[in-house]
């Protein structure tokens, strides 16, 4: 609904004050959103508005006129639980839900908005004549000027429509705790910022980025989430140029409504959190989402933004990489180093070093001679291999990829419409437009096999340097004043930029593939919406302690910015880390979504068995934990492909009304069944762990032992240990063995572990398909299962009727935790075959660990059974 009109006042260069009408638009969508927009109703030229993020036109709802009155407007939803109060003067908004404010806007009259202007010196000055035109040097002149064009250091940003930013504030009633925004080293929970010390969403190649530091780095999400014990909601500013987030939290008075006496209000003392957000240019599109469930968020913004792409089986296994593995030799003997040390892994990869001089999509002639074959033999061993793919592209007319992009006219311009060149790996380069549509199609075809010579089905891809990485840039980036497809200035899709490379890529492996496979992506860059296309890293983090400690919170943050494929380099990728460190991280990174060793080019070699027989075991242990538990990992990644549920999540997810874990960071739930605590301090000999919720019961993950009391425990830990807690109430499914990579344990059996709650009662579930084909979607090929454990019936049922896989595949082994006392009888029944036969199952029983174990069981992963425990 349009609801009228504000004013922005501007300055001409002549001094005469003058406004422009705003136009403000609000409407109600479907499932609890709101959205805002606001721009100028006739602009001298069309503004920004961020397309392709969301991933369709929101579906409206009627708003309708409750009261309306001169200068105040009060709009109710169909659902009548959320009203809309507007006044006009001063400019605010108030959303109420449930008759509790809920959020305001522009509370502090924040907003601003400046309009477009006609460049100073009038019509006759255009950006080209100004850069080296003699100016008028009066001071007014000079003035005008300064907002036309900016120094960065030696560099020179000419700003083709002046200065063009917005703002606008939001206040967050009865809030204190803020998350969201990354991408930044820092903690999960948002801090107050002081004067220029506000988080900054501008996407940057910072080597070995400080920790703590409110300066954006690579990605950005501009999509912060506030949480109190009754209510979750969350803000996402859909705007892809710099943004600037201010966080100020402070305690108000507010007004308890009492009804009698009437007269006599109460007053109380609640926390606020004032948000202000600040964008480069664009317009106001601001969505705000109104929860009130953390897991109501993240449906809604996957409503808006899509959700995380089902992630092929195998880029779920270890990752191992390195700057560089050196030649076909190298990858041989690392992949063979695998197998000697029985340990598993999916994926070798190749990083830049493996191209002929950084011409991406070729191969080093002397070190990667024969690269099908090289992929043949990681192929009968059923691994992968990922090639790193950069977006800049090597100025050399003979590199028949960057003469036909230039034939085409598929880079980005500088302001004077030549291609812009930069400095990147190759030396001098051109970037690739890939906002053009047009562009990311003809990209998408490079990994066609018939294009991409040496590519073979096994080959996936990892897109790096994508903010774009420009060195020598002004802050290592892209110029501003870059010219992009439409005529849009780069500022305005500065944000995007990594995330159409890595749409483009993973289009591309799509196509490839005739649109029968699942690609994998990882990408450096990212946005709101990267979700879609894959997977992204953080980057070049450094190997010391506060590194890995720092991973969780970061890895947090994307999470619930709707990115729940992430991880960080295991290991550290710049320096050397002390054995202690890398098993430390490869234990960590057994529980986080995305696993991959990486190492810088300097860095020593550090595969995993280079640090003496204890510690290769220590980290075999750890590597073969994730593989068991990938079962449990694809089915978490099915979720958050099906409703947005974040693999990794912060303890406050699932436990919003404790509050002792809204500022919880050192430890976070793995689906909703698994409490991770990672060893990240050194030469640890406990670990304080916090259990939270006054009911919840408790069982260590390795040692089955129930920890009965709730709360903050001391945890002895050796270097062995990997400090995890399986809540009761859950089931989860583990396979009882591991293979040489995820495609060799297919047919490896399952156990089920079984966690009971206080009620002696638990549910859980497993995902099967193929691992890496589009067939769940297309053809319903797909296993759900539910498996529930109440009043001492175990028993396997459909989750989704519609799905239908075949597997071989059993359950062979059942742990339940959490039982009382030693059963005198265990029986099965099949489902479908009652014929009074019921079979005796065999059985033992821990009394120190209240363990009921089930052997042998065989029952098909597909079939419905239930266990009798009597
Ligand atoms: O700054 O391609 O973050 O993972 O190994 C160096 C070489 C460029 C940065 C990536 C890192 C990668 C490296 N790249």
């Amino acid at each position: 609904m349009n609801i009228g009109c504000s004013e922005a006042v501007g300055q001409l260069p002549g001094k005469r004050l003058f406004s422009v009408p705003l136009l403000v638009e609000i409407y109600a969508i479907d499932g609890n959103i709101f959205r805002l927009k606001i721009n100028e109703v006739s602009p001298l030229k069309s503004r920004y508005e961020v397309p392709d993020v969301l991933i369709k036109e929101p579906t409206m709802q009627r708003l309708s006129i409750a009261q309306k009155e001169a200068g105040i407007l009060v709009l109710t939803c169909a659902n009548e639980d959320c009203k809309i109060h507007i006044t006009a003067n001063p400019f605010q908004i108030e959303l109420e839900s449930k008759g509790e404010t809920v959020l305001s806007v522009n509370t502090n009259g924040l907003l601003y908005f400046e309009h477009l202007q006609p460049p100073p010196q009038n019509s006759k000055t255009t950006a080209q004549k100004k850069e080296d035109a003699s100016i008028d040097s009066s001071q007014e002149n000079q003035e005008d000027l300064g907002l036309w064009q900016e120094e960065f250091g030696s560099f020179l940003d000419i700003k083709a429509n002046g200065p063009s930013s917005i703002g606008l504030d939001f206040s967050l009633h009865g809030c204190e705790h803020v998350y969201g925004i990354p991408e930044h080293a820092e903690t999960l929970l948002l801090k107050k910022t002081s004067d220029d010390d506000a988080y900054r969403l501008f996407n940057l190649d910072v080597y070995g980025h400080k920790i703590h530091d409110k300066m954006g780095i690579y990605g950005s999400v501009p999509f912060l989430l506030a949480h109190k014990p009754n209510r979750t909601s969350g803000i996402f500013w859909l705007n892809s140029s710099e943004t600037l987030v201010e966080i100020n939290t402070k305690a108000v008075m507010e007004h308890v409504p009492s009804r009698s006496p009437p007269d006599i209000t109460k007053q109380r003392v609640v926390p606020q959190t004032d948000v202000r957000w600040m964008s480069e240019s664009g317009i106001i599109d601001v969505f705000l989402l109104m929860g009130p469930t953390p897991f109501d968020i993240f449906k809604q913004y996957a409503q808006l933004t899509g959700t995380q792409a089902l992630p092929p089986l195998f880029s779920l296994g270890y990752h191992q990489c390195r700057w560089n593995y050196e030649d076909e030799q190298d990858v041989k003997t690392v992949d063979t180093g695998f197998d000697e040390h029985d340990i598993p892994y999916d994926v070798i990869w190749l990083d830049i070093e493996h191209t002929e001089d950084k011409r991406y999509f070729t191969w080093d002639k002397k070190k990667f001679q024969h690269p099908k074959r090289m992929q043949e033999l990681l192929k009968r061993k059923k691994r992968k291999l990922v090639v790193i793919i950069d977006p800049h592209i090597k100025v050399d007319p003979m590199y028949a990829l960057y003469s036909q992009a230039k034939k085409k006219g598929y880079f980005v311009k500088n302001r004077k419409g030549q291609d812009f060149e930069g400095i990147c790996w190759p030396g001098s380069s051109s970037y690739l437009d890939f906002t053009n549509p047009e562009v990311r199609e003809w990209y998408a075809d490079q990994f066609a096999f018939k294009s991409y010579k040496g590519s073979t089905d096994i080959l996936f891809v990892w897109n790096d340097m994508n903010e774009p990485s420009v060195f020598k840039g002004a802050e290592l980036t892209m110029q501003r004043d870059a010219v992009h497809h439409g005529n849009w200035e780069h500022r305005e899709v500065h944000n995007l930029y990594g995330f159409y490379q890595q749409m483009a890529t993973a289009e591309g492996l799509i196509k490839r593939s005739g649109g029968q496979k699942r690609p994998f992506v990882l990408t450096r860059s990212f946005f709101a919406g990267s979700q879609k296309y894959g997977a992204v890293w953080t980057g070049d983090n450094v190997a010391e302690w506060s590194y890995l400690k720092i991973s969780i919170p970061m890895l947090l943050t994307i999470s619930i910015a709707g990115i729940s494929f992430c991880g960080a380099d295991v290991g550290g990728f710049i320096g050397d880390p002390e054995p202690e460190l890398l098993v430390r991280w490869y234990q960590a990174g057994a529980y986080q979504p995305f696993f991959r060793g990486h190492a810088n080019i300097e860095s020593k070699r550090r595969e995993p068995w280079l640090f003496g027989d204890e510690n290769t075991r220590i980290i075999r242990e750890a590597i073969r934990e994730r593989y068991t538990l990938l079962p449990y990992l694809y089915s978490l990644f099915y979720r958050a492909h099906t409703t947005a549920e974040p693999v990794m999540r912060p303890l406050w997810v699932e436990f919003p009304k404790e509050q002792e874990t809204f500022g919880v960071e050192d430890e976070y739930m793995l689906g909703n069944a698994l409490l991770v605590h990672p060893v990240i301090e050194q030469e640890a000999t406990t670990v304080n762990v916090l259990l939270p919720g006054s009911d919840e019961v408790w069982y260590d993950f390795r040692r089955f032992r129930r920890l009965d009391y709730p709360g903050t425990l001391k945890i002895p830990v050796t270097l062995e240990s990997i400090p995890v807690f399986q809540r009761g109430g859950s089931v989860v499914p583990l396979k009882t063995t591991v293979g040489r990579s995820t495609e060799w344990m297919t047919d490896i059996s399952y156990e089920l572990r079984v966690a009971l709650d206080s009620k002696d009662f638990a549910v859980g579930e497993l995902y099967l398909d193929d691992g890496h084909s589009f067939q769940y979607l297309h053809k319903k090929q797909f296993l759900h299962r539910k498996f529930t454990f109440h009043k001492n019936v175990f028993s396997s049922s459909c989750a989704d009727e519609i799905g239908q896989y075949h597997t071989k595949c059993v359950v062979e082994r059942v742990l339940i935790l959490g039982v009382e006392k030693q059963p005198t009888s265990v029986t099965v029944s099949l489902q479908g075959k009652r014929d009074g036969k019921d079979k005796e199952v065999v059985f033992t029983y821990d009394a120190k660990t209240s363990m009921l174990t089930l052997e042998k069981l065989l029952l098909n992963v597909g079939a419905d059974w239930e266990i009798h425990i009597k």
